[in-house]
């Protein structure tokens, strides 16, 4: 039930009483007049006084009673929890020491203390960049669905029609809670302040082109749709301060619950630690991915010509005269002031008595690659290049130290908060709520993950898939990728060779089964479950994917 539901039916009650006791007393003084009855003699007289005097009284007292039940309803919507979303940017799970891929010298103690409170998602494919990826969490789509987004103008810059391509955060706004986003935005000029969102100091990318470089330092900042002032500070810093200051009330409204959308632009290029994390993990070794030159056999012909990194005469990976190991390290650094951050804002959680009512998600928008399949980016459709961390946390709601070896996505994310806010979705969404793995993370999950690669296209303007380089996006081709199990099955829009990988046994996806004839019906299988995953989500390209080349 929303709020006010029974105090307005109290309103209507009262209304109804007190129109019911005039209509009578007027009703008794027309047939009177018409001679129907006796004039209404002094006795009547004061009895029509009580009557209306009743009636004043009545519907006082049923006003003040829907008061009362309101006011006691906004108590009860003060326990749906608040939300604390947490989404960093081009962040690996390699760098999260709580996941298996991590390298041993990786150390990040407050998300691993969030997994030890939470569910923690193995595989996690939440966008492919950073734009798409936030149009799904603002839709609840896929990027083939999420319609008028175009960019436009001096890159990033993006436009969208807010009536065509409305924002879920506006329909909590309208049931009762109060809605926050602070730092980076990537999705169109239009930044949604006062429509979408009670409380913004935004990073506005797409409108400020260009800083659009500005990660880390001298970003122009907006305040709740009014001034812009230079960033002051590091940008993981500073959003953190800010984030601190509104959940100690600073902006809040302490009678609603809070959706806080917190965007960190770290750790995207280029890829700045601060200052004080410059020296963190010296001497590191890393092992040099093994397909980071090509030939890469068995791969599609697109992959085989990804050649990122230099090759000094030793076979070490080089790029900008600098090694893959230094920039690694580099990269990890950026990740350190996440962490600190995230323990800043948990803390003031605690101390602020707001930690046991708080649902929260921690997740990127995607992951980046550093050398693996050649790549020094995101966008490509394997684990390296795009797989998140995420971290759902709610203790004494969902059961803490489990991890969910579902494959999910991003597009599950939106009905997941609604679910847990107890707000009917206003719109037919893509993903399905998470809530039965939050509560039992290895329980049956008959979902199919679907993701999609359609380079700076979005809505209807993907339905005719283009050809030649025009299907190109950084390197890779459009392409569908669903997981299903422990596989991973990928189709890319071009002629090229479908990929094929058992995740459990070749995590490196370094074997392509969909060459080999003894998986042909695997493969047939998750090309049909692909198929009907892109119906069942009525991508508009779906009937016009060039046909799939012969790999045997
Ligand atoms: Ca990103």
């Amino acid at each position: 039930m929303h709020l006010g539901t029974t105090a307005a039916q109290i309103r209507l009650l009262s209304v109804i009483f007190a129109v019911g006791y005039r209509y009578n007393g007027g009703l008794a003084v027309i047939l009177a007049n018409r001679k129907l009855i006796k004039r209404p003699n002094a006795d009547m007289n004061v009895l029509f006084r009580r009557f209306t005097t009743h009636a004043i009284c009545f519907t006082l007292l049923t006003l003040l009673a829907s008061l009362l039940v309101e006011s006691s309803e906004a108590q009860a919507a003060d326990k749906r929890p608040n939300i604390l979303f947490i989404y960093t940017d081009d962040h690996s799970h390699r760098t999260v020491s709580c996941y298996d891929e991590a390298f041993p010298w990786v150390k990040t103690p407050t998300i691993d203390r969030l997994a030890k409170e939470g569910v923690q998602f193995e595989y996690a494919y939440i966008g492919t960049w950073c734009m798409p990826s936030r149009a799904t969490l603002l839709t609840g789509h896929h990027q083939f669905a999420v319609e008028s987004m175009r960019m436009e103008g001096d890159y990033p810059g993006s436009a969208y029609d807010p009536k065509k391509c409305p924002f879920w955060p506006r329909v909590f706004r309208k049931n009762g809670y109060q809605t926050a986003h602070i730092g980076k935005w990537h999705t169109g000029v239009d930044t949604g302040y006062g429509r979408d969102w009670d409380f913004q100091i935004v990073w506005n990318r797409p409108r400020f082109t260009k800083n659009h470089q500005a990660y880390y330092y001298d970003q122009p900042v907006t305040f709740q749709g009014g001034e812009t002032k230079k960033l002051d500070g590091y940008s993981t810093d500073r959003y953190t301060d800010w984030a601190i200051d509104y959940l100690k009330g600073d902006g809040r409204d302490e009678n609603k619950p809070w959706y806080l959308w917190m965007c960190y632009g770290a750790v995207h290029s280029p890829f700045t630690p601060a200052d004080r994390h410059m020296d963190e993990y010296p001497d590191i070794k890393i092992p040099q991915p093994k397909d980071v030159f090509p030939p890469r056999a068995g791969k599609p012909a697109w992959q085989n010509r990804v050649n990122m990194f230099s090759k000094r005469s030793d076979g070490v990976a080089v790029w900008k005269g600098r090694t893959l190991t230094s920039w690694v390290r580099q990269y990890h650094q950026g990740v350190v002031a996440i962490d600190e951050n995230i323990n800043r804002l948990l803390k003031t959680l605690e101390e602020t008595g707001q930690r046991d009512n708080t649902l929260i998600i921690f997740t990127s928008d995607q992951g980046h690659a550093w050398g693996q399949h050649g790549f020094r980016q995101k966008v490509a459709p394997y684990d390296a290049t795009i797989r998140s961390p995420m971290i759902v946390s709610f203790p004494g709601k969902i059961p803490g130290g489990k991890v969910c070896p579902h494959p999910v996505g991003g597009v599950d994310i939106v009905p997941t908060i609604f679910s847990w806010a107890g707000i009917d979705l206003p719109w037919e969404m893509h993903g399905h709520d998470l809530t039965p793995l939050l509560k039992n993370p290895t329980g049956d999950w008959p979902h199919t993950m679907l993701l999609t690669a359609t380079g700076r296209k979005y809505g209807s303007d993907t339905h005719k898939i283009p050809t030649g380089d025009d299907v190109f996006h950084s390197n890779c081709p459009w392409y569908v990728m669903i997981r299903k199990g422990k596989y991973k099955y990928i189709r890319p829009m071009i002629d090229d060779i479908e990929e094929l990988y058992d995740m459990r046994a070749d995590p490196n996806e370094l074997n392509n089964l969909a060459i080999k004839p003894e998986f042909e019906s695997t493969l047939k299988k998750l090309r049909a479950e692909a198929l009907k995953e892109l119906k069942r989500n009525k991508a508009g390209f779906v009937d016009n994917l060039p046909p799939v080349a012969k790999a045997f």
